[in-house]
């Protein structure tokens, strides 16, 4: 367990004993990791039925999404085995990560980006850490596909999620939220896109399980976009579509990893509409004080599915088991993607008092 006076130490320095790595490895860190899992009582309260409900907020990693857990890890061993330069396919986050991680190792980083598909701060991020930016006619999964190829290739390292050193990382923060709550949930619910990260928190729950430092396992619950749901739908979806951009994904890379999880964790996957994220998106800022992006608020969009009388989810309890301990991930900030927002705009008034008053409504 962290003590209160310790810094965060970065994943691979806090989790060494459970990852790839060995004192021969260089690490590459940005203290990510030891995010927030911020008790929400109004979630809690929403959901009802005398459940706790946490978030565990990704979004406070040093490049604002949960991808560095894995990237610290990814890039380390590239760096050991002296690779000359990283490459990703990407729907914004994992190339945001790489290119920091990269430009923190000295090595070259080349990202692979579907054409005007990428939110604003993300695309922002990937140039400003210095990566080669290419974009391509075409979406994620043909992006990733070109990927594998230039993988091939001895003087690059692919670290998108097919790099098991990704997922090995992203482990990382079942481990923590076992720590803080001294177990694991009942329930652990987080967005889908490519699926690596679901397979990475039930790899990291199972793996603390059998050190026997966890005494039971969560129900792993998926969530992907309506326009955007191959797992949900148990096809490859062609032409991709969502205002969730990180998780348009048609062709998931970690699709059968995904599906062992969610079977083996009796969980479920399920869908929730662009409505329905952006909506969740908006509660959860204003309600709970959590800023997330729309892929992330898939997650609790999901939640509040599940907990509506009126519908019918995946999750096969149709209704929450009462006294659950809950957990979603919120995977990205929601400054990644200002232009999502569809919050109310500012109209100007005068300068005076009277006049800002009048404008505040008091
Ligand atoms: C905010 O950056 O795939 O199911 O290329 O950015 O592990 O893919 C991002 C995925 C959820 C889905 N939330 O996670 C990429 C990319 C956010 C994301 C996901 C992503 P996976």
């Amino acid at each position: 367990m962290l003590a209160t006076t310790e810094r965060p130490r970065g994943v691979i320095e806090r989790f060494r004993a459970h990852l790839p790595v060995s004192a021969a490895t260089p690490v590459i860190s940005l203290g990510e990791g030891s995010t927030p899992l911020i008790p929400s009582p109004r979630l809690s309260e929403r959901v009802g039925r005398d459940c706790r409900v946490w978030v565990k907020y990704e979004g406070l990693n040093p490049t604002c999404s949960f991808k560095d857990r894995g990237m610290t890890v990814a890039v380390s061993k590239a760096v050991e085995r002296g690779t000359a330069a990283v490459v990703c396919a990407s729907t914004g986050n994992t190339s945001a990560s790489a290119a920091a991680y990269a430009a923190r190792a000295g090595i070259r980083c080349a990202v692979i980006l579907p054409a005007g598909k990428i939110a604003s701060g993300k695309l922002v991020q990937a140039f400003a850490y210095g990566a080669t930016v290419v974009a391509i006619d075409g979406n994620f999964d043909d992006a990733l596909r070109v990927v594998r190829e230039l993988g091939s290739r001895p003087d690059f390292t692919i670290v998108n999620s097919i790099n098991p050193d990704r997922i090995a990382g992203q482990k990382s923060a079942a481990f923590e939220i076992v720590e803080e709550l001294g177990d694991a949930p009942d329930i652990h619910m987080l967005p889908v896109g490519n699926a690596g990260n679901i397979s990475a928190y039930w790899a990291g729950y199972g793996e603390y399980s059998e050190a026997g430092l966890a005494a039971t396992r969560p129900a792993m619950v998926g969530f992907q976009a309506a326009g955007s749901a191959p797992i949900y739908h148990g096809r490859v979806v062609e032409q991709p579509e969502t205002i969730a951009s990180a998780i348009r994904i048609g062709n998931p890379a970690s699709w059968e990893m995904a599906t062992r999880a969610i079977r083996d964790s009796r969980g479920a996957i399920d869908i929730v509409t662009d409505d329905e994220i952006l909506e969740a998106q908006k509660w959860l800022a204003s309600k709970e004080g959590i800023f997330v992006e729309p892929a992330s608020a898939a997650s609790i969009a999901g939640l509040f599915k599940c907990c509506d009388p009126a519908r019918q989810p995946a999750y096969p309890f149709m209704q929450i088991p009462e006294g659950s301990r809950i957990v979603c991930t919120v995977t990205g900030h929601g400054l990644k993607d200002p232009d999502a927002v569809r919050f109310a705009t500012a109209t100007a008034v005068q300068p005076t008092e009277a006049d800002v008053l009048r404008a505040i409504g008091f």
